[in-house]
């Protein structure tokens, strides 16, 4: 029969066999060998049937205090050996996440997606933030904030596309351009206010030279003294960053849009180089982008005084960006799935842009 000192020599040793185990496999056999079905302390357990009452009582509550004791040190041991295998892990199999690829990378940016990403680098160098917003807009923000009148054609359902109403609601719109972004940047938040929004948007339009879905950056500074020398020094640094060129000459043509007055287009000087363009040399104007100072009636539909606050803004597209930039004769390939067009002319996602190495 067990006595009390077995008990203690039992648990003497198993407790130093569990503090010696050096792996989780070691410690998982230890705790088998002691209370799984067969293991020593269970075994012992089953004498109690045995036992007369008296002895039974005694060491019945010696045994399980042996067990829970042994479950203790089992626990503790485990848990100090899985946090050494972990930090042996993290030594070992630690990635240095700023060490350059070993592979050459296999996508390719879409050229959409690179000319985006240089208007960003351009335009923060210029303290310009990203502003986004929703493709789905409303009637408001779309066009009555932007001085749209009633009756112009933008609001016909030939130019835009009208989504089905809610009973007794105005349909929604899919933005037409991106300058909602701008009316929403006005409403919630205070000037000076300096964001690009670049973006999708859709008109109901497509043929050789239009998509329904194309892609805009559009610009929006609002300051207290900002005038049409502020516009036009942007604009000429701009079209020299985006075009690698220190020489760029430009003229500014009137134009008419609702949202900003006076209004206009801006034509650059170039030549043709193949499909691509070059500015700032040659004997040919093309126009690049619109531009204007921002209406008294917009800066009033945003809740601000139109005395104290004026700016400017400007909108280009930036599909027909990429085409002049990249020579890309055809507008097509740049909605079709086409993995060589666009492993040529796409642009490695691990070349990120930036105005001190070159933007491409
Ligand atoms: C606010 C106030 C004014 C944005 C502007 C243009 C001129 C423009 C076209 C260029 C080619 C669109 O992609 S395109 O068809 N855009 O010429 N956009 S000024 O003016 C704004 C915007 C927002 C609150």
């Amino acid at each position: 029969m067990t006595a009390s000192s077995d008990l203690d020599a039992l648990e003497a040793r198993l407790s130093a066999d569990i503090e010696a185990a050096q792996d989780l496999a070691a410690l998982d056999a230890l705790r088998v060998g002691a209370l799984g079905k067969k293991g020593e302390v269970s075994l012992k357990m089953r004498e109690l049937g045995k036992m007369s009452p008296e002895e039974r009582q005694v060491m019945g509550p010696a045994l399980n205090g042996l067990k829970d004791r042994l479950n203790t040190l089992l626990e503790a041991r485990k848990a100090t050996l899985e946090d050494a295998a972990m930090n042996a892990a993290l030594a070992s199999e630690s990635v240095d996440v700023t060490r350059p690829v070993k592979r050459e990378a296999q996508g390719s940016l879409h050229p959409v997606a690179q000319v985006m990403e240089e208007l960003a680098v351009i335009f923060a160098d210029m303290g310009f933030a990203v502003a986004e917003g929703p493709d789905v807009e409303d009637d408001f923000h779309n066009f009555t904030a932007l001085n749209f009148p009633e009756d112009h054609p933008a609001r016909d359902t030939h130019d835009t596309f009208f989504m089905k109403a809610d009973d007794g609601e105005t349909p929604k719109v899919l933005r037409t351009h991106t300058s909602p972004v701008q009316i929403r940047t006005m409403l919630n938040s205070k000037p000076p206010i300096r964001i690009i929004a670049p973006g999708r948007v859709y008109r109901c339009d497509w043929d050789q030279t239009h998509t329904p879905m194309f892609h805009q950056v559009e610009g929006l500074v609002i300051d207290k003294e900002t005038h049409m020398g502020h516009l036009k020094g942007c604009l000429m640094d701009f079209v020299a960053a985006f075009f690698e060129t220190d020489k760029v000459e430009a003229r500014f043509r009137p134009h008419h849009f609702p949202f900003t007055e006076p209004s206009a287009e801006m034509d650059v000087r170039y030549e043709r180089v193949g499909d691509a363009v070059k500015v700032g040399s040659g004997d040919q104007w093309m126009e690049i982008l619109g531009c204007g100072m921002v209406h008294p009636n917009v800066i009033k539909s945003c809740g601000l005084d139109p005395d104290e606050y004026q700016g400017f803004a400007f909108g280009m597209g930036v599909d027909r960006l990429a085409m002049l930039k990249y020579g890309m004769p055809d507008l097509r390939p740049f909605f079709e799935p086409d993995t060589r067009w666009l492993s040529h002319y796409g642009f490695s996602p691990l070349l990120q842009a930036n105005l001190a190495t070159g933007l491409s």
